[in-house]
This record gives structure tokens, C-alpha cells and sequence, in this order.
């Protein structure tokens, strides 16, 4: 195999977000820019020739150029095989799950996410690594120092490779498999689930089901397993060729985006059960017959109810939850009595945790949840839960929500986005809350006392890395919680995120509608930041 050595000039924007280096498709289409990044990731690991490199992404704009690309770059660095989704196709959860269960040394995982796609949109490449789990910070750190002062890259001069051709090709010294995306990750979700009881509960009509791929990576997945294996219509999975641009959607499941799906599932005839993912396969929203569930209950719910899964009917060693995520989750592990992490944004936080078996469910407000049957969080993994939930219980999803409200109290709990704020204002946003921070404890707005405020720092358990400035908090004596932070994964300008949660234990109140009950809360968040007052804007472009 010959092998180039590229002379190239560094870029200074390569620093990797919450998750992975997100950017606009044009700048990654900049001569090198890929190149670099993969190169600068390459040159910070250590002992991987001759080993296993995963390789796949959700299927968006500039998803196969970047795949022949870097299939040369990982050749002439000396990997020893490339285990690629036919077609260039891997979810993140399977790409996660590839990499444990072949061993491999790590993997790409190409995807911004719920991030729209299209020559004018978005891409993004991250790495995971052996544990299958996003690269932690020690790593994202090195790979963005390498890329400021990176002057080559290495390339192999090969042909580019078949990616639609199931199999496996010997190129010189690497191994090239190109696998079904979907089998592997099938089988794992058939060893946790109940797949004979969900096939029943399906053909019998209790379950009526409707899940929406968002013309997204999870179209394969959900034809294969909820259609083919589970026996549901095929009329019950929308949106499932996975498309380069989405459609033109926002592969964004919450109610503004999969819009088809809420219509469907606040009408007359909804079915028992609805659901989406994004882009990449990793989030889920669930919604029943005219409810939604946010994301923060149905983790509390999940970490509740999960004895009645199979994989999960010895317990819980713990859970956690990123801060923002609402405190409801806390609740159920008081009551059972397993610890309970908070970390900082973002999944690979959660990786230590579910390494050394402190926790087994985890999960965040930006609509993910997971467990440690992988290092990803796992949208289809969280909808079949649910569903294995409805099929034991046999209660509706409405039901489980408020049997579970009535027994732990409801956290009330959304979140405000401000999205592409001009980086010198939201900026000065920060600093102003920043500067007020010490100032608020003690202080009375109405009915809300502040107890403390302060920025989240996060000591890693098990490793004693320390991460700073994960955000702002602003917690009440009664247990009321205003939370700010910028957004890691936009990519353009800033995106300021504001979460609020009120505990309500009155059941009689518990139907209330969360942006009326936490009005005072969200009058008191602007007082604060001033965003509206600063950004001239009237309110936020998503509320989930
Ligand atoms: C990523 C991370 C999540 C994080 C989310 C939002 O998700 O994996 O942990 O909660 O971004 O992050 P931010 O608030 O910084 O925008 P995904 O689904 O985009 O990969």
C-alpha cells in the first residue's frame, strides 16, 4: 500500500463540543479540514496499529466523501481492520455497541446529531473509544491541541472502497468488513427485552404503536425490529428512509420537530404508544395517547419500573443524570435507596460510572436515556423499554405517569432555548449572571428564597478529574431550580439554554401545565439573565 504524506497548515476552530466537533458542512468541505481532525485524533492515541477502528455515521450530507476519506487516513496510520456500516450507516448506539462487542480499539462516529443536514447544514465527527463510550475530555483536550499545530497528514493511494457490498476485502495490510448495521445491535436488544411478550402484547392490538424516524438513521432499526421482529404494521414507522438533507426537517425529537408524530398522537385516534429519535439514533422522545413525557420522568420512571425488564430485574446499582436534568430521578433513588450521580452535560461523563458498576440507568433533559448495555445513550433502546413497560404493567402511558407522580411528587420541569445569540451577548449574559451569582443566596423573589447559586464543577469518582463551569445554578429553599448554560453542540453563534423545575407534590395539581406553573419562575429566569431585554428577542425559538 503506498502512503502520502500531505503537507498541510493547521485550523484553530477544531476544539470538540459536548459531543464531538460539530461545524457547518462548508467548513469541513475546506481543503484538509477533515483531514486534520482525523489526523490530529490519530497522532493523539497510542498503540493501535494492527487494531480495530469502527466506522459509520447517520447516513447525512458529506457522510460517504468523509467515509472514503478517512478509511484512507486510518490505512496509511496502520490500523489493521475497519469494521464499516454498509453503506457508511451505523446509529450511534450500534456504533457503540460494535466496538464492545468486536473489541475493537475505538471508532468515528460521524453525526451532528439532531443537528438539520444538507450542503448548507451540518456534519460533525466524534471519537469513541474502547469501552464504546464518546471520548473524555483528557482526550477531546489532546486531539484539539494536535490540531493547532498539525503540518501533515498521512493517506493511503487506494481505491475508494464499496461501501454497499456486505463483506470482508484484504487492501495490502488492512482488513475491510462492511456489516449490517442493524443485525448486532437487533440481538443485543432481544437479550434485554422481552421480545415474546412485546410481539403479543403487538398482535393482540393492546399496543398500537407509532414511531417516527425523522428520515433519520433509526428507519433500518425500527423496520427491522419493531415491523419485522416484533410484528407491528408497517405503517407504524413514518419517516424511515434514511435521507442526506432529512427531508429538509430538523431531526429533532421533541414536539416542535416531529411534528407529524404529535399531531398524531394528540388526536382522537392516537395510537397507545409514539415515539421518535434523531439524526443519529441516540435521543427518544416518548409521548402516549395525548401525553408527553419529558425526558427527565421518563428516566425517573424508567429507573422505577426497570425490575419488570429482564436485563434489569436484579435492580439498580444507582443512576444519574446530567445537572439540568430534573431532580425527579433523585426521588426514586432515594426511595429504593441506590446512589444517585449528577454529572455535567454531556454522555461520555456517564462512561467511569458505568464502567466501574455504579450506576446501570442514566439519563438527561435533552431527551436521552441509557444503561449500561452500552456507552451511548440509546433511542430505540429507551422505546422499547417503554414499551415492555406498557406490555407488563398493561397501563397506558398516561396512567404509568400519573401512578408515578401520585407516589414521588411531580418535578415540573422545561427547558427555554435561545438559539444563535451573537456570541457577544451571550457572552456578556454569562458574565452578568456570573457576577450576580454570589450575591443570591438569601434573597426572596416572591414565594422563592434563594438557598445557593453557584457554577457546577464535576469530580470524576473514579478517575478525580475535575471539570469547571458546567453551568449556573440557582436553587430555591423550596427546591425550585433555575439552571443556565451556553450550548456545546450549535454551530452557529451561541444557544443559551434555560432549564426551570418546580416540585409539586399536591396530586390535584399534578395536570397542570408546565409553562403556566412555572410562570413566576420564568419571569424571575429574565429578571436574571436578561436575555429578552439584550437580545431584543420575545421569546425562545424551542421550548421543550
Ligand atoms: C449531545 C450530548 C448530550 C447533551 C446534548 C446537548 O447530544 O451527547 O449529552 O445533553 O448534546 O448538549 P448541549 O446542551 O451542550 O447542546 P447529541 O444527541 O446532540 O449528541
Amino acid at each position: 500500500m503506498q502512503i502520502e504524506t500531505i503537507t498541510t497548515n493547521p485550523y484553530n476552530d477544531q476544539n470538540p463540543g459536548t459531543s464531538g466537533l460539530r461545524k457547518k458542512v462548508k467548513v469541513f468541505q475546506q481543503p484538509g479540514y477533515l483531514e486534520n481532525f482525523v489526523q490530529s485524533i490519530f497522532d493523539s492515541l497510542e498503540d493501535f496499529s494492527g487494531k480495530t477502528l469502527v466506522l459509520g455515521g447517520d447516513g447525512r450530507y458529506f457522510n460517504r466523501v468523509a467515509i472514503q476519506i478517512i478509511i484512507k487516513i486510518a490505512a496509511a496510520n496502520g490500523f489493521g481492520e475497519l469494521i464499516i456500516g454498509e453503506g457508511g450507516l451505523l446509529s450511534t448506539p450500534a456504533a457503540s455497541n460494535i466496538i464492545r462487542k468486536y473489541n475493537a480499539f475505538g471508532g468515528l462516529i460521524l453525526s451532528a446529531s439532531h443537528n438539520p443536514g444538507g450542503p448548507d447544514e451540518d456534519f460533525g465527527i466524534k471519537y469513541n473509544v474502547s469501552n464504546g463510550g464518546p471520548a473524555p475530555e483528557k482526550y477531546t483536550g489532546a486531539f484539539f491541541q494536535r490540531s493547532q499545530t498539525i503540518s501533515s497528514y498521512k493517506t493511503a493511494k487506494i481505491e475508494d472502497v464499496d461501501l454497499d457490498r456486505i463483506g470482508s476485502q484484504q487492501i495490502g495490510e488492512l482488513k475491510i468488513t462492511i456489516i449490517d448495521p442493524v443485525t448486532d445491535y437487533a440481538e443485543l436488544m432481544q437479550s434485554i427485552f422481552d421480545f415474546n411478550l412485546l410481539k403479543q402484547s403487538i398482535s393482540s392490538g393492546y399496543i398500537t404503536l407509532l414511531f417516527d424516524a425523522m428520515s433519520a438513521i433509526t428507519g433500518p432499526y425500527a423496520k427491522r425490529i419493531l415491523v419485522d421482529m416484533l410484528g407491528a404494521a408497517p405503517s407504524s414507522v413514518i419517516n424511515a428512509e434514511p435521507l442526506e438533507n432529512f427531508g429538509g426537517h430538523h431531526p429533532d425529537p421533541n414536539l416542535a420537530h416531529a411534528h407529524e408524530l404529535a399531531e398524531r398522537m394528540f388526536s382522537a385516534d392516537a395510537p397507545t404508544f409514539g415515539a421518535a429519535s434523531d439524526g443519529d439514533g441516540d435521543r427518544n422522545m416518548i409521548t402516549g395517547s395525548n401525553i408527553f413525557v419529558t425526558p427527565s420522568d421518563s428516566l425517573a420512571i424508567m429507573a422505577a419500573n426497570a425490575r419488570l425488564i429482564p436485563a434489569y430485574v436484579k435492580g439498580l446499582s444507582g443512576v444519574a443524570r446530567s445537572m439540568p436534568t430534573s431532580q425527579a430521578v433523585d426521588r426514586v433513588a432515594a426511595k429504593y435507596n441506590i446512589p444517585c450521580y449528577e454529572t455535567p452535560t454531556g454522555w461520555k461523563f456517564f462512561g467511569n460510572l458505568l464502567d466501574a458498576g455504579k450506576i446501570t440507568l442514566c439519563g438527561e433533559e435533552s431527551f436521552g436515556t441509557g444503561s449500561d448495555h452500552v456507552r451511548e445513550k440509546d433511542g430505540l433502546w429507551a422505546v422499547l423499554f417503554w414499551l415492555n413497560l406498557i406490555a407488563v404493567k398493561r397501563q397506558s402511558v398516561a396512567d404509568i405517569v400519573h401512578e408515578h407522580w401520585q407516589k414521588f411528587g411531580r418535578d415540573i420541569y422545561c427547558r427555554h432555548d435561545y438559539e444563535a445569540v451573537e456570541t457577544p451577548i451571550a457572552n456578556s449574559i454569562v458574565e452578568h449572571l456570573r457576577n450576580q451569582l454570589p450575591t443570591l443566596p438569601g434573597q426572596s423573589f416572591g414565594e422563592y428564597i434563594v438557598k445557593y447559586a453557584d457554577e457546577f464543577s464535576y469530580e470524576d469518582p473514579i478517575d478525580g478529574s475535575i471539570s469547571n463551569n458546567q453551568g449556573m445554578r440557582i436553587g430555591f429553599e423550596n427546591g425550585s431550580r433555575i439552571v443556565f448554560r451556553l450550548s456545546g453542540t450549535g454551530t452557529v453563534g451561541a444557544t443559551l439554554r434555560i432549564y426551570i423545575e418546580r416540585f409539586e407534590a399536591d396530586a390535584t395539581r399534578h395536570d397542570q401545565d408546565s409553562q403556566e406553573a412555572l410562570a413566576e419562575l420564568i419571569i424571575l429566569a429574565e429578571q436574571l439573565c436578561e436575555i429578552k431585554k439584550r437580545t431584543g428577542r420575545t421569546e425562545p425559538n424551542v421550548i421543550t
